[in-house]
This record gives C-alpha cells, sequence and structure tokens, in this order.
C-alpha cells in the first residue's frame, strides 16, 4: 500500500472578468510547472464535460429562459460534484490551477442583483484556494480583446458590475494583478508567487471553509 505522504498540493485559483487574461495564465503556469517536474493539474469551471455542466453549457449558450437562483444553484452543484475528487487529487501532493470558481459564481449572479449572503451560501464549506490570482481590468478594455463573443454574460455594462462585485469579495489571500500589462510581465510574479505557496503549503492541512 501506498504510504500517504503529508505533503499536500496548492490550490491556486485563477478570477476575473471575461477576457482578462486568466486561461491564458493558467496555461502558462501549467506548462511550467508541469516542465519544472511538479505534479500539477489543470481545471476549469464551470466544468462542462459533467452532466451539471451540461446544463450550464446550454445556459451559456442559448441564454435560455431559467430562474436566476436556479442556475447560481447549479453552478454551485458542479462545484459541489468536483469537490472530492479535487480533494484527492491535493492530498495526493498534486498542486490544483483552476481557472474560475465561487467567486465568479458570486459576482456574476450577485450583478443579476441577487442578495451577496444568498449567492456565497451554497458554496460555504468548499474548498478553500491558497492564493486568488485576480486578474484586474476595466470591462472597455477587456472587451478590446478582440471583443466579446456570443456568451450570455459578454457585455459590457454586466462585466463592469460583475467587475464591482469581485472587488467586494477580495481577501487576503488575493493578489490582485494589473491585467493590462503583457502575458509575460504577469506571467513573471504569477509563477513566482505559485512557487513559493507551493512550498508553504507543503506541510499544512487542507482547507475546507470556504465563506465560514
Ligand atoms: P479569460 O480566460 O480571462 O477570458 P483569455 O486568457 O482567454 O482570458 O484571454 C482573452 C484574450 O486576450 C485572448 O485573445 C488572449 O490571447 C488575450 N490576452 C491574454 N492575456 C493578455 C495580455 N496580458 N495582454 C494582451 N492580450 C492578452
Ligand atoms: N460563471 C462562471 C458564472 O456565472 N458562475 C459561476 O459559478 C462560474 C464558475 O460562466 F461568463 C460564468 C462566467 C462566464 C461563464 O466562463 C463561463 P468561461 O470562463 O468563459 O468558460
Ligand atoms: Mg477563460
Amino acid at each position: 500500500e501506498k504510504s500517504k505522504s503529508s505533503i499536500r498540493g496548492a490550490f491556486i485559483l485563477f478570477e476575473g472578468c471575461d477576457r482578462a487574461g486568466k486561461s491564458t495564465q493558467a496555461a502558462k503556469l501549467f506548462e511550467s510547472l508541469d516542465a519544472l517536474g511538479v505534479p500539477v493539474k489543470l481545471w476549469k469551471f464551470p466544468d462542462r464535460t459533467t452532466l451539471i455542466g451540461h446544463m450550464i453549457d446550454k445556459y451559456l449558450k442559448s441564454g435560455h429562459d431559467l430562474d436566476d437562483r436556479a442556475i447560481h444553484l447549479l453552478f454551485s452543484a458542479n462545484r459541489w460534484e468536483c469537490k472530492s475528487v479535487m480533494k484527492d487529487i491535493l492530498l495526493d501532493g498534486t498542486t490544483l490551477i483552476v481557472d474560475r470558481y465561487a467567486y465568479s459564481g458570486v459576482a456574476y449572479s450577485a450583478a443579476k442583483d441577487l442578495e451577496l449572503e444568498w449567492c456565497k451560501s451554497p458554496d460555504i464549506g468548499l474548498l478553500t484556494p491558497d492564493i486568488v490570482f485576480f486578474m484586474d481590468m476595466k470591462a472597455e478594455e477587456a472587451a478590446k480583446r478582440g471583443g466579446f463573443g456570443e456568451e450570455l454574460y459578454e457585455k459590457k455594462e454586466f462585466q463592469e458590475k460583475v467587475r464591482d462585485v469581485f472587488m467586494l469579495l477580495k481577501e487576503r489571500t488575493w493578489e490582485t494583478l494589473d491585467a493590462r500589462k503583457s502575458v509575460t510581465e504577469l506571467y513573471e510574479h504569477i509563477g513566482k508567487m505559485s512557487l513559493k505557496i507551493i512550498q508553504e503549503c507543503k506541510g499544512l492541512p487542507l482547507k475546507e471553509d470556504l465563506w465560514k
């Protein structure tokens, strides 16, 4: 039997509005940690591969008429259904890079004027990230990056509201980055911080106390 090592991986999260560069940086971080031989996996929310994820995908693509609270709970359920697998990955010593999570969940739903505390409640008790890279820029500038696409939330005015809610959610573990900087400049900082966090987390217990 494999002896359970006490060394765990770090939960590294990228958050921010559409087009801020989250997926670009998450992929870069994955590639460079992998090249260094650090055990690492890349995850993305919504996880559109599950049954619940299929419903979310359909909603985002069609704007299909679904109650704001109902879709909010589906996004949350999509995180809960992944929790045990994510936990196993981290406890196995693998670092998890996650592209969007509960903060996006709250930011997008509260931007539709649902109450902030109500939005947070279904995600209470999920795994807590060790660091959140918040990629920040104005919606107006983000929209210039190839323009917004066809999905439901890709509208400037709405994205500005989302950004305001993100600001309210900032915690001690957040690193706010100026997303207007170059990919390379941003990565230099992200790469360094990530290696530091991976070291710091090794002996620490996993946190399952999001918003508790
Ligand atoms: P997100 O995942 O946050 O929506 P992406 O990483 O998909 O954002 O990036 C959105 C677009 O902006 C892509 O075309 C990408 O190549 C470009 N991009 C990403 N980071 C930067 C950057 N730092 N400067 C300029 N363009 C960027
Ligand atoms: N989104 C994402 C939410 O509204 N709630 C959530 O809980 C999450 C994780 O889904 F507009 C929104 C944010 C975005 C859309 O995200 C899809 P990607 O990163 O563009 O796939
Ligand atoms: Mg993305």
